[in-house]
């Protein structure tokens, strides 16, 4: 760790700020060039026990930056995970408010919902489709609190990974019913289709996401608890988003799900 505690807890202060009042800030490593990985996930941890001071659950767990599209997007090369809480969480064809969001992007996900909990190291695809109940379509709104979406890796996870909002829906299968791997995925906005996937989009299979995610907690000696939602990741490029937008996600044998924008 390169930060001290104070400071840790006052950058994890000031990004969640940025967050509930959608305002937009610097990226936090123009200040703290030294800043290290440990540095990073101990803020994101700091903001979690904000929101958990004030009542808040969590609900699941992402991972991001999991396909070439969105590396190549954000320019940078390895994956991140973050959190979801309960106030992240969107009902189907509900409408977002812009007002409470800075500069909103949807991306297309298959998220996994867990019946058995998954511990690293050593976690891969098969472990995770045998501890996965089923899994289904999910649109995740990113809204990174950096000016102009611009970051770098340690920022980004800092910053919860630009979690903002998410939706699921559609029809939640069981992991033998589909291969992820072929499965198409179509991003529609006002209708049109915008971004066009496969689920090996996401590290050449989804539960390659989760796996990673599994090892990365099993690292600090934690897991992913059964019930878990997890996000896989964007499998395209995440698309821009404002008031009057209606964003649908179609993946192939696994229905459809859909928010509005306000
Ligand atoms: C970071 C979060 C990325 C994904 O699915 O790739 C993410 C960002 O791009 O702002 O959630
Ligand atoms: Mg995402």
């Amino acid at each position: 760790m390169a930060l001290d505690r104070n400071t840790i807890d006052q950058l994890a202060a000031h990004l969640e700020t940025c967050e509930l009042e959608a305002r937009d800030t610097p990226k936090i490593t123009d200040e703290h060039p030294g800043m290290d990985w440990d540095d990073a996930y101990a803020i994101q941890d700091a903001i979690l026990a904000r929101k958990l001071a004030r009542g808040a659950r969590v609900v699941g767990l992402k991972a991001g930056l999991t396909s070439h599209a969105k590396m190549k997007q954000m320019g940078v090369d390895s994956p991140v995970f973050g959190f979801l809480v309960d106030a992240f969480s969107v009902p189907e064809g509900a409408s977002v408010k812009t007002a409470e969001l800075i500069h909103p992007k949807v991306e297309p996900e298959i998220a996994f919902v867990l019946k058995h909990a998954l511990k690293g190291p050593g976690c891969h695809i098969g472990a995770v489709l045998a501890a996965t109940d089923f899994v289904l379509p999910g649109i995740e709104v990113i809204d990174s609190r950096y000016r102009d979406f611009k970051f770098d890796l340690k920022s980004v996870v800092a910053d919860n990974t630009s979690a903002a909002r998410f939706v699921v829906g559609g029809r939640a299968l069981r992991p033998e019913q589909v291969d992820l791997r072929t499965v198409g995925i179509v991003l529609e906005k006002n209708g049109a289709p915008v971004a066009l996937g496969a689920g090996a989009s996401v590290l050449g299979h989804p539960a390659a996401a989760v796996a990673m995610l599994a090892n990365h907690l099993g690292r600090q000696g934690r897991e992913i608890p059964a019930g878990s939602l997890v996000l896989s990741g964007g499998a395209t490029e995440a698309v821009a988003v404002e008031a009057g937008d209606a964003v649908t996600l179609r993946v192939q044998g696994m229905g459809s799900v859909g928010l509005r924008f306000a």
